[in-house]
């Protein structure tokens, strides 16, 4: 089993039942185990800024899945949960499911990036990832407490689970 860790975030139609309902689905997952869920967290949006403030959560899950079937699994689920995928990388979405973290591979083709490509600098990945799994040491050699500690943070807001 390999132990990945998968970043969730919404910013439409009742985000936090968007979460919620992704965290349930995950848990639903063959050959997979959900072992931690951060809280949820109210953030910001990075990139422009006329969209909803996000709703952004981590968990980890310990997974016999490869990285391309997990990610097929949680794509299904964004589109189960109505994602359209259109050319709107930095606009709001109703459901975003990413693989940060898969063991400590590093894998870079043309469907995954892990680790996360942006996840040194994002506070909404970083901070709930630094709740579950502070001594966490990415690939980069960097821990997760240190990064989260580097990082400046605007405008998070942590909930009640
Ligand atoms: N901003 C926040 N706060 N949370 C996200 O999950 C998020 N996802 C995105 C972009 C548009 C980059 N901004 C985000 O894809």
């Amino acid at each position: 089993m390999v132990t990945a860790y998968i970043g969730l975030g919404s910013n439409l139609s009742e985000p936090i039942k968007q979460v919620q309902a992704a965290i349930h689905a995950i848990q639903q997952l063959e050959q997979s185990d959900v072992s931690n869920i951060s809280s949820l967290y109210l953030s910001k949006p990075m990139g422009p800024q006329d969209q909803d403030d996000y709703i952004n959560a981590v968990l980890a899950i310990a997974t016999d899945l490869s990285a391309i079937e997990l990610l097929d699994a949680l794509q299904a689920i964004e589109n189960k949960a109505g994602r359209v995928r259109k050319d709107n990388r930095w606009g709001a979405r109703i459901l975003d499911l990413d693989i940060i973290l898969y063991g400590d591979e590093v894998i870079n083709t043309e469907r995954l990036t892990i680790p996360h490509y942006g996840m040194h600098e994002r506070e909404f990945v970083l901070l709930p990832l630094a709740e579950i799994a502070p001594e966490l040491v990415l690939p980069s050699g960097n821990s997760v407490k240190d990064l989260s500690q580097n990082i400046s943070v605007n405008a998070m807001i942590k909930l009640s689970q």
